[in-house]
């Protein structure tokens, strides 16, 4: 079938609407209408070419609401019609990793979702005759596209998509990584580097947890208010400290936090979240995704005397499992996504989507198909 979608033909430069080929769905697949797609920090950083497994061109998108038109054979749990998330770590339910309690990282199509094919090692898109990489799995950028079954939460019909797509990244890692990652535990203090979607979520999960101090910090003054709607008591900006970050939010808790959260991409926060935790207990958890070549260090000494360095994807959430429930969670009001959504514009705009996140102006743009 012939589709419009946002075509990423090389870093750096803005995406071209383009008439698009999608093929049928082959076997295990399922050929999606994506009727809203938010846009995630992670969709610029591939963009950018810093992503060492950006693929080019290709359609980004990854946080994504969409409908099943069409089944292909042997899609045994789904139908045309059903309301879905697509998934950017499936859940086949039946590697070692899907049968572990300790990570959601099902590694069944990982090697293909990464490097920008379906499990065959074929691509369902093309444009002017171009084959064309998926992205993530998902490729949400466009008006339809195909995504294996065991790579869709089937959700609630009755939720709305332009709304619960955010659950299909932002909303569920930020949460996720304070839940499970973490498992920060009441009355902790926990400090959030960064107030885009993902810290902004860590703090819905901080709340959640019931934490007892919510340090927010951003070099952007304008994410305050959403912060503090959300339930964080402090707000720091590291533009305004004299000298090292991690000292100062030391000096205001008493020794350090219980728990930070890095929600940027900067190894150089990364490091400044693990040292503003406690001595003896303080855990960080690496979120934010970074370049190429780019690494973490500290003096050993910092892990040494107790403190615990991890890292989250997708909130450690087994996405056909557990995504469900949280799309029930936003139904009942448990979950914040409304005002989460600052902006929504048509495909045509969605150029304008990066702009805003790069300015600092949006907390999530929602593209409606
Ligand atoms: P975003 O652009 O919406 O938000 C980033 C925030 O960080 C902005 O508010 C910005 O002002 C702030 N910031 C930038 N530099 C800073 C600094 N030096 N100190 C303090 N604040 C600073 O991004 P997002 O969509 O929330 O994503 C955040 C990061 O998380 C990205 O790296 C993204 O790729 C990553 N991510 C990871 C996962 C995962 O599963 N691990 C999932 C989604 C996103
Ligand atoms: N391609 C990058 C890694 C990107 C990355 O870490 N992605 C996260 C999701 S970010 C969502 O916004 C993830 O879940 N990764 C799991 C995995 O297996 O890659 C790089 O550095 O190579
Ligand atoms: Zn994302
Ligand atoms: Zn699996």
């Amino acid at each position: 079938m012939k589709c419009r979608a946002a075509v990423a033909w090389e870093p750096k430069k803005p995406l071209v609407i383009e008439e698009i080929e999608v093929e049928k769905p082959r076997e295990g697949e399922v050929l999606l209408r994506v009727v809203a797609s938010g846009v995630c920090h992670t969709d610029a950083f591939t963009l950018s070419g810093d992503d060492p497994e950006g693929a080019f061109p290709c359609i980004l998108g990854h946080e994504g609401g969409c409908i099943v038109e069409e089944c292909g054979p042997g899609v045994k749990n789904l139908k045309p019609g059903d309301h879905v998330i697509p998934l950017y770590i499936p859940e086949c339910g039946e590697c070692e990793y899907c049968h572990s309690t300790k990570s959601n990282l099902c590694q069944s199509i990982a090697s293909t979702v990464w490097t920008g094919y379906m499990p065959d090692h074929t691509r369902r898109f093309t444009c002017k005759g171009q084959p064309i990489y998926h992205y993530m799995g998902c490729s949400t950028f466009s008006e339809y596209t195909v995504v294996p079954e065991i790579a869709l939460a089937k959700i609630n019909p009755a939720a709305p998509l332009d709304k619960v797509c955010l659950l299909g990244c932002g909303v569920t890692t930020g949460i996720g990584a304070v839940l499970n990652t973490a498992k920060v535990e009441p009355g902790s203090t926990v400090a959030v580097f960064g107030l885009g979607g993902i810290g902004l979520s860590c703090i819905q999960g901080a709340v959640m947890a019931k934490a007892g101090r919510i340090i927010a910090i951003d070099i952007n003054p304008g994410k305050w208010a959403m912060a503090q709607a959300l339930g964080a008591t402090d707000f720091v900006n590291p533009k305004d400290v004299n000298g090292s970050i991690s000292e100062y939010i030391k000096e205001i808790t008493n020794g350090g936090v219980d728990y930070s959260f890095e929600c940027i991409g900067n190894v150089h926060v990364m490091r400044d979240a693990l040292e503003c935790t406690h001595m003896g207990w303080g855990v960080s958890t690496v979120i934010g995704v970074a370049g190429a070549g780019q690494e973490i260090s500290t003096r050993p000494f910092n892990l040494v005397v107790g403190r615990t360095w991890k890292g989250s994807a997708f909130g450690g959430v087994k996405g056909r499992t557990e995504l469900p429930g949280y799309v029930e969670r936003y139904m009942s009001g448990e979950i914040e996504l409304d005002s989460m959504v600052t902006h929504t514009m048509p495909l045509d705009d969605i150029n304008r989507a990066f702009d805003l996140m790069h300015s600092g102006e949006s907390i999530r743009s929602v593209i409606i198909f």
